[in-house]
């Protein structure tokens, strides 16, 4: 609903429009200095034209001076450019109207990091956290005729070590990332995208530049910099309010009469009320007259609006279980979290368009997932991230951006971050897609864990630094500004169990309490019992290699081996390509071709098969934990997988290969979150199939058995008709495996499988799930397919807007081929 801020006694009034938007009151003018700037690096030996809003890595490659950063070890090859100074210039000329103004602001959406700004040769101010929004009054500094804007930008990676080396008192671990990272050192020193500096799933790009918008902003009186809302619900008088908050910059003391309304629902309040001079931060509450359904409204419409919702972080006793539960209830009701985590598109964010950003969140919501995790190492995303997530229902659990390390607690440093986190609360928060704020991604654990080896007679300054920052501070602050959603410490961690605890519990990954992330790439993937029966997993997941047509354009053909010096470059996690050939060879064929790109193809291939499935074994075990307890554990009410998306092109955990093309898991992932579906597994031999519907259905079950060798099922086999209550996981089939095989025909272990589905009265519900017997490299009577695929532009124009896709007959005629992998990579494109 549009919410309308009228200011009368300042004769002005404006339409709201938006977070970090900036309205004039008095025909306030705006320079837009975006465009063509000059960048030079430290010695004038490189000049040239560079884009802005952008960096100074895509400036040398839109010039011709580099070639595509992320292609081959061309990232270890341009490792200089972070190592050198830059500086953007560009020049720009008043009008008599702007010099006529009060007041005139020089502001920078962002700076990337570390920067001195000067105008006309003067120094204006300095910069040192890219998460932050600068603004400089600069009125006597303007001339008349041409004026010249310069920011130099020091080396990330030498500023990240100068400051290291003045914090001497102690150690802030880690000191670099692993080698096998290929990347730089101490960025836990620089308020800067923490996988810049390289992570295991991405290249060390450190950028430098002018990332976001840079203009001039001149008004008298006052402007409005800035408006955020958020709806509060009273329990005990079932009574909306709405906290509205006004960022003003007044250039003199000013009274006057401020009336807030949502005509839509005739409320309206007056407020008499007076700014002092410089930016202030005002409060103002206008309660609902209309008495609003606690129904889901809100996540559907796009600002400029005022949503209504309610979220609250459930940790309360569970019968049965010790510990305590762990879920959201939005607008009074329980939520599954069903989604992914969210890492930085691309190492260059001036490269991140609206369309990459809706394809991959449209291929979100095409999954069936409704929540997503902005993870904690990577950058506080752009207003139309969570515009578009406001649009399509994707809940947003949003960390700050800290992750995997320590950090420093210097005046300086808490400055800075306290800037950092009220300014992206404030622009943040008016979004109701996101429903917590988290302090850090697994700091707690790292400490709990002592991933650091952290000397004992060390660690209770460690803890005590720790509670300083995340606690004393940010959550103080997030707090203070914004009461309408949850805020967690870290993740994982055990919520309230933590805090009882002095905030870094004994073990953060207790199944008990709050949120888990578990992996293991050792353990046989196909066996549930090695997952933890968590309350709520927030990560888990499995790696596996993008497709040959993203890895193409960025190797050569000598790269083009699984031992070659191309595939270990790009590997950012120890042992990873052995890991996933490991993993894979419990349950498959490994490609044997013997045309050696056969082979490299087949094996990019059977990694995402076996990504696929661990996954898949892994999301049903926590959605069909939902409504039980095992053992004193269970309830699960959350399962975000390791991750949604790619930096570059390599292997990761990633469903979605960077370009926007979905691996077989974003396929699976569309049938393991559906709203309704089936899941098997085996207990002693004995089959279980659960039903999980998020909505209330009375279903059936019917289960197909078919042999390796024939399109027609053997038998089939039919439950009668159950109540599954949404929001529910419900076991409706149980039979030993031996009884069933031998009412069925001539079936083995070895030689059938199962496929099964949900109906009502009328149709299926949901998809159609399957459950192997037995390892498809033991599988008996697997023939070759006869698929002759055809590339065509058809195809290609899939591979960036995948459509549907069918799987049972195509995983047991093609994929599972028992002598040799046959290729079909781009048949994960075909239509149902
Ligand atoms: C988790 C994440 C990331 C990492 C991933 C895979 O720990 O928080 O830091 O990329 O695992 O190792």
């Amino acid at each position: 609903m549009l919410l309308h801020v009228r200011l009368s006694g300042w004769a002005c009034w404006c339409l709201f429009s938006g977070v970090f938007s900036v309205f004039s009151l008095q025909q306030r003018l705006t320079v837009n200095l975006n465009g063509k700037w000059r960048l030079s690096n430290s010695n004038g030996s490189l000049l040239l034209p560079a884009q802005v809003p952008g960096c100074v890595h895509s400036a040398l490659q839109q010039q011709g001076y580099i070639t595509d950063p992320y292609f081959r070890f061309n990232d270890v090859s341009y490792r200089w450019i972070a190592l050198d100074n830059w500086t953007y210039t560009t020049t720009f000329t008043l009008s008599a109207e702007l010099s006529v103004k009060q007041k005139v602001l020089l502001v920078f959406d962002g700076v990337d990091t570390v920067g001195s700004v000067s105008l006309n040769g003067i120094a204006v101010g300095k910069t040192n956290n890219m998460f932050c929004r600068h603004d400089f009054s600069v009125k006597d500094l303007l001339k008349d005729g041409e004026n010249v804007l310069q920011v130099g930008l020091l080396s990330p990676i030498l500023y990240a070590s100068e400051q290291r080396k003045a914090h001497t008192s102690y150690v802030v671990p880690p000191e670099c990332p692993p080698g096998v990272q290929k990347g730089e050192c101490h960025v836990n020193f620089i308020r800067k995208e923490q996988s810049s500096f390289s992570w295991d799933w991405g290249p060390s790009f450190p950028t430098m530049g002018l990332w976001k918008g840079v203009r001039l902003e001149a008004f008298d009186i006052l402007q409005l910099v800035q408006v955020s809302s958020v709806p509060l619900y009273n329990d005990a008088f079932s009574q909306w309010r709405v906290q509205i908050e006004l960022l003003i910059d007044a250039v003199q003391t000013a009274r006057g009469q401020l009336t807030l309304s949502i005509p839509e629902l005739d409320s309206e309040q007056t407020f008499q009320t007076h700014f002092n001079p410089g930016k202030t931060k005002s409060n103002f509450t206008i309660l609902i007259n209309t008495v609003l359904e606690m129904t889901p409204v809100s996540l559907l419409c796009y600002p400029p609006q005022v949503y209504f919702r309610t979220v609250e972080l459930i940790q309360e006793p569970v019968v049965g279980s010790p510990g305590l539960s762990f879920y959201f209830r939005i607008n009074g009701k329980p939520i599954f979290l069903k989604g992914s985590n969210w890492i930085p598109v691309h190492s260059f964010q001036d490269q991140v368009t609206p369309d990459v950003l809706k394809n991959l969140l449209q291929s979100a919501v095409d999954a069936n997932m409704n929540a997503l995790r902005v993870w904690g190492g990577g950058v506080y995303e752009q207003d139309l991230f969570y515009e578009i997530c406001d649009e399509l229902g994707i809940m947003v659990w949003q960390d700050f951006m800290f992750a995997c390390a320590m950090y420093p607690t210097e005046t300086d440093f808490i400055q800075t971050v306290r800037e950092e986190v009220v300014q992206q609360v404030q622009r943040l928060k008016s979004h109701p897609s996101i429903i917590i704020w988290s302090g850090n991604n697994e700091n707690e654990a790292a400490l709990a864990t002592d991933w650091f080896d952290i000397p004992a007679s060390q660690r209770p300054k460690y803890i005590r630094d720790y509670v300083m920052l995340y606690v004393d501070n940010i959550k103080k602050l997030v707090q203070e500004e914004d009461q309408s959603r949850p805020f967690l410490v870290s993740s994982p961690t055990n919520g309230a169990e933590s805090e009882q605890e002095g905030w870094v519990a004994e073990n953060p990954y207790d199944p008990h309490y709050g949120d888990v992330h578990f992996y293991s790439y050792i353990l046989d993937c196909w066996d549930w019992r090695t997952f933890p029966r968590t309350r709520f997993a927030s990560e888990y997941g499995f790696q596996s290699w993008p497709s040959f047509s993203t890895l193409q354009p960025v190797s050569i053909k000598e790269d083009w081996s699984y031992g070659s010096n191309f595939t270990s470059h790009r590997q950012h996690h120890e042992d990873g390509n052995q890991q996933m050939i490991l993993q894979t060879a419990l349950h498959f064929h490994l490609p044997n071709a013997t045309d050696p790109l056969k082979r490299f193809t087949d094996t990019l291939y059977i990694t995402q098969v076996m990504q696929a499935q661990c996954v898949k074994t892994q999301t049903e075990f926590y959605r069909r934990s939902r409504s039980e307890i095992i053992e004193g554990k269970g309830h699960t009410m959350g399962a975000l997988y390791w991750q949604l998306n790619d930096i570059w092109q390599a292997p990761s955990w990633s469903s979605i290969e960077f370009g926007g093309k979905w691996k077989m898991l974003h396929y699976f992932a569309q049938s393991f979150f559906a709203a309704v579906f089936p899941v098997a597994f085996e207990e002693d031999d004995t089959l279980v199939i659960y039903a999980i519907s998020d909505l209330s259905r009375d279903l059936k079950l019917r289960v197909n058995v078919f042999s390796w060798t024939e399109l027609d099922p053997v038998c089939t086999l039919n439950s009668s008709m159950l109540l599954v209550p949404g929001g529910s996981a419900v076991a409706v089939f149980k039979q030993p495996v031996a009884s069933l095989l031998a009412g069925c025909g001539n079936c083995t272990r070895l030689t059938c499988l199962l496929t099964f589905q949900l109906e009502d009265d009328s149709s299926q519900q949901g998809p159609t799930n399957y459950h192997f017997l037995c390892s498809p490299k033991d599988a008996q009577g697997l023939r070759r397919p006869n698929i002759t695929v055809t590339a065509s532009s058809w195809l290609i124009a899939c591979a960036f807007n995948p459509p549907q896709a069918t799987f049972p007959l195509f995983i047991s005629t093609t994929l599972f081929s028992s002598s040799d992998v046959v290729v079909v990579q781009e048949l994960f494109l075909y239509p149902a």
